[in-house]
């Protein structure tokens, strides 16, 4: 039996990253764990570019435009839509999630979905560096194993 799995290695590829503003308190630790993970796993650090958008709405259409530009191997975004803060929520949550499935299965440039959905501002904490580890760092680790996975099956 073949099995093709993503290795876990950065190293030559190229990386953007979106990340909200909005509950910056919580995206500033994804970018965080983000950031941690395509370092240690060997991006360089010229290869890697930040976007900063006001929220999770505005990421798609950012993620979109990276991934059309054609200048990176992947695209890893990353937010925080807390239910407790706002009446927003589920147009927020669902279109954002929405948006970027639209936009890798259009562009064919893995988007990874570091975008945090929670019930309150605590659950949020734990998935941002504490209890529940870092979607951050998950994130940007599917993006660099997609990237694998990309190149392994471009390559039968
Ligand atoms: N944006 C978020 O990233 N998270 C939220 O929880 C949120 N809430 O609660 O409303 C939120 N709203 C702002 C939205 O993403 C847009 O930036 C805004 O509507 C302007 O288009």
């Amino acid at each position: 039996m073949r099995t093709i799995e993503g290795k876990l290695i950065g190293e030559g590829m190229k990386f953007a990253l979106v990340v909200s503003r909005f509950n910056s308190f919580i995206t500033e630790r994804l970018l965080e764990g983000a950031l941690d993970c395509l370092r240690r796993k060997g991006a360089a650090e010229e290869a890697l570019t930040l976007v900063r958008v006001p929220g999770a709405w505005e990421i798609p259409l950012v993620a979109k435009r990276l991934a059309q530009s054609g200048a990176h191997d992947a695209v890893v975004c990353l937010g925080a839509v807390i239910r407790g803060s706002t009446p927003h929520f589920d147009y927020v949550a669902a279109e954002v999630s929405k948006g970027i499935a639209q936009v890798s299965l259009e562009s064919g440039v893995p988007i990874a979905f570091g975008i945090l959905t929670t019930d309150s501002l605590e659950q949020a904490i734990e998935r941002a560096g504490s209890k529940a580890g870092n979607k951050g760092f998950a994130a940007a680790e599917a993006a660099i194993e997609m990237v694998n996975i990309l190149k392994d099956l471009g390559q039968q």
